[in-house]
């Protein structure tokens, strides 16, 4: 199909029509957009978005486009929707997701033989046989298939400039303020500026192309990606369509002023145009992990639709102050020196060298919030391995949800750095998993309530995967953490009663069933453990030489199900101070309790012994560092409750080392947080950003995985408030080099948020407001100072 028409005459005409209220929605849109900027170009070029506080420059920039997708484009969002920006001068390229492509249908992993097989290998595992058990286990325990697909890209844009070689200030940044990627250069006089946002409001990627003069803006526009199609429409929008298991789709519309506009063959080419505006819409034919039946097209249309009445101006101010009622709650200064000035390429190698720039380390904190709020909304899926930013077919671990670290891992800063509506995908989706998770703990155990294994996908899988490792049925309960941390933070007790509870008393009914008690014999006879067990992932060295991943009661397991069990004990007490809710279930979990195999230190390392047995480990710094579970995430392990099993968790997290992927770097600056080391956790953050920054501040595991920047954020918010024992702890891991700074805007377990100031070290001024009017317990080096507070009331510790 081809259309050729003068842009501007088609305007004008439709304008006429428009006013008379007799064209569609979609084609008044250009009429307005067309009378709003043709007249003056340049109008887009200035905006008066709010500006970032002097302290806070935050924005990445650079001075050469990018070449490379992994470590140079720059990621924009909207938590459905999201593209890889490069900045190119003569060719641009926007590589392009949409959260639902993925690989794969609906499928049913679970295996009817792994329930018959159960008994054999706990025995075999409690007899010392593990070769024996991984052997019987992998033949008979693992999903059916075993693997899942990938999440993939959904193509690309191109965009071919006329070619030169003439280029003077060329800028591409990402401002973090305002979610907008912008591209910036000059050739032969003439200054281009390209600016690319994603929108929640109006779910579209909206890329806008200006000059400084009228008539200079000559591009041409194509969709491009493996086994798919393209083609021209009408209103000269370019369509790319394809099938996987799902459908998928993705058109771009275009608005221009002046010039001229062909569409043919899936190439539009713009000519000597004044403002060009790209919308590109997307969808798939997914409607849930069981139902891929949804119309594409449709969907697509309907996006475009929607599009229609809105002006460029409109569509970015809608943009901007949507991600801004997110983006602004948290404000952070922890210092700044000359690097401000420097492309952020330029600071990271300097960083790298050694230089101290604690600015970036503001920056970088932001940047983790900003890839939140562009991967995570309420309504669509959570975050992946990759957020939702993956150029290939088959990525790195499929980008799927791993539940031993990973995913959690994701949402660590959504409470603590006050973006509470960006974790509900993270409910919705775990929600969604419920069903499948309790057939397969029906067919794989024979127990009640729900389960899910090391990794999922959109797709419903919950059975064990990719190989014996694979059975770790621990991770609905890991999950179910989540779901009570949001009851901590924001006290919601609607979500705790009709949602949370529901489902971490499955995820316990689960474990109930599939704790066992250990045999005579064993270190552990008489006491409840788990078995198959695993500690995520290392391998351990037995006495006679031989090695294996695959036992009972590892320390991980027994601190998951502590955890789970003491935080449905604490929902119960806050649905029913009364004590009458669920009270046999209570008395259940009680017992269940008094029985579980207890931790236990190493007498030959002083160390939190990783397994039920003193095994060695194999790799003594593995990036796991799964036995401190009970120390961060979880809090069953505190100076103050637990002081012995405190100093030997120090003693662990002493052997692994200060290196590692990663997300395994970003959860040990957590644990010397939690040590409240703030120099050490501080060396380790250094780490994190000498070793596995990218240059566009993108985490590598290697290669990019988004946890280590989820890890990395949550961690500097851990260093500077703490709430998970009981109190509001201030400052509790300030390292020497953050010497004065502030914060604004963290929140607190209690339902509390918390601005703090210091000068040379020490606290000058902290306010904590109360959202929810429980009583406030805040701690400040050895100073506790307490106070009731009403809900919107707040507390000042003036420490100056
Ligand atoms: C876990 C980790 C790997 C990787 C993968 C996605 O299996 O052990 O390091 O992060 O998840």
């Amino acid at each position: 199909m081809s259309i050729t028409k003068k842009a501007g005459q088609v305007h004008r005409v439709l304008l006429t029509v428009a006013i008379a209220g007799l064209i569609s929605p979609a084609t008044s849109w250009a009429a307005r957009h067309d009378v709003d900027e043709s007249s003056n170009p340049q109008a887009n070029q200035t905006y008066t978005d709010e500006a970032a506080a002097p302290d806070e420059p935050l924005t990445l920039w650079y001075r050469k486009p990018a070449t490379k997708w992994e470590t140079e484009a720059l990621p924009v969002g909207n938590g459905r929707l999201a593209a890889m920006v490069f900045g190119g001068v003569n060719n641009e390229r926007i590589q392009l997701n949409e959260e639902t492509v993925w690989d794969g249908v609906p499928t049913d992993h679970d295996n009817p033989d792994a329930l018959k097989a159960l008994p054999e290998v706990r025995r075999l595992l409690f007899e010392g046989k593990n070769d024996e058990a991984t052997r019987l286990a992998g033949r008979t325990m693992m999903g059916r298939p075993m693997k899942i697909k990938s999440y993939q890209t959904l193509g690309d844009v191109h965009l071919d400039f006329p070619d030169t070689d003439k280029v003077s200030g060329y800028r591409r940044d990402l401002d973090l303020t305002t979610a907008i990627n912008r591209t910036q250069y000059t050739v032969e006089g003439v200054t281009y500026t390209r600016e690319v946002f994603v929108s929640a409001p109006d779910q579209a990627i909206v890329i806008h192309l200006t000059a400084s003069q009228p008539g200079k803006i000559n591009v041409t526009a194509r969709f491009a990606r493996e086994s798919a199609t393209t083609k021209s429409a009408s209103d000269y929008r370019l369509v790319l369509q394809g099938k996987l298991g799902v459908d998928y789709e993705a058109q771009l519309r275009p608005v221009v002023s002046g010039g001229s506009v062909t569409s043919t063959d899936g190439e539009l080419k713009v000519s000597d145009a004044d403002v060009v505006t790209l919308l590109v819409v997307a969808a798939t034919s997914y409607n849930s992990a069981t139902d891929i039946t949804g119309d594409a097209t449709a969907r697509c249309e309907n996006y475009v639709q929607s599009l229609s009445n809105k002006s460029y101006k409109d569509l970015r101010a809608a943009h901007v102050a949507d991600y801004q009622t997110l983006f602004n709650r948290v404000r952070l200064n922890l210092g700044s020196t000359d690097a401000v000035n420097k492309p952020t390429d330029e600071r990271l190698r300097d960083i790298k060298k050694g230089n101290h720039d604690p600015q970036f380390e503001t920056l970088y904190f932001q940047f983790g919030r900003y890839l939140l709020i562009s991967s995570s909304r309420p309504g669509y899926l959570p975050a992946n391995l990759q957020g939702k930013w993956a150029q290939q077919y088959n990525a790195a671990w499929n980008s799927d949800y791993h539940f031993n670290i990973n995913f959690q891992m994701n949402y660590w800063p959504a409470q603590t750095t006050n973006l509470a509506e960006c974790h509900q995908p993270f409910f919705d989706y775990v929600e969604s998993l419920v069903p499948f998770g309790e057939k397969t703990a029906k067919v794989h155990y024979g127990a009640s309530g729900w389960t899910l294994h090391h990794l999922s996908d959109i797709f419903g899988m919950t059975a064990p995967a990719d190989g014996v490792h694979g059975i770790w049925p621990m991770g609905a309960a890991w999950a179910s953490r989540d779901l009570m941390e949001h009851y901590r933070f924001g006290g919601d007790k609607e979500f705790l009663t009709q949602r949370a509870y529901p489902m971490m008393k499955g995820a316990a009914e689960f474990l109930l069933d599939y704790l066992v008690e250990a045999p005579e014999g064993t270190p552990a006879a008489g006491r409840l453990v788990t078995n198959p067990s695993h500690s995520p992932e290392n391998a351990f060295i037995k006495a006679d030489g031989t090695e294996s991943v695959f036992t009972y009661a590892s320390t991980m397991d027994l601190q998951i199900v502590h955890d789970l069990f003491t935080s449905l004990l604490e929902a119960n007490q806050a649905i029913d101070p009364s004590g009458d809710f669920d009270k046999e279930f209570r008395g259940e979990l009680e017992s269940a309790l008094a029985q579980l195999q207890p931790l236990q230190i190493s007498a030959r390392t002083g160390r939190l012994q990783e397994w039920v047995e003193d095994y060695k480990e194999k790799d003594p710094n593995h990036r796991h560092t799964s036995h401190l579970y009970g120390f961060h995430p979880g809090n069953q392990i505190t100076k103050n409750a637990t002081p012995d099993l405190y100093e030997a968790a120090r003693k662990s997290l002493e052997a692994r080392g200060d290196f590692g992927k990663g997300w395994s770097m970003a959860w040990k600056v957590n644990f010397w947080a939690r040590f409240h080391d703030g120099d050490r956790a501080h060396v380790l953050l250094g780490n994190l950003h000498k070793k596995m920054t990218l240059t566009n501040l993108f985490d590598t595991h290697p290669p990019f995985q988004i946890d280590g920047n989820f890890g990395g954020t949550a961690a500097i918010a851990e260093m500077l408030l703490q709430s998970h024992d009981g109190e509001v702890h201030l400052l509790p891991a300030l390292p020497a080099v953050w010497k004065s700074g502030s914060v604004k805007g963290l929140r607190a377990r209690g339902g509390f948020e918390v601005d703090i100031a210091w000068k040379d070290g020490r606290l000058t001024n902290a306010t904590i407001r109360s959202l929810g009017g429980t009583p406030l317990q805040v701690r400040y080096g050895n100073e506790v100072r307490k106070q009731d507070l009403a809900a919107g009331e707040s507390f000042t510790w003036d420490g100056s």
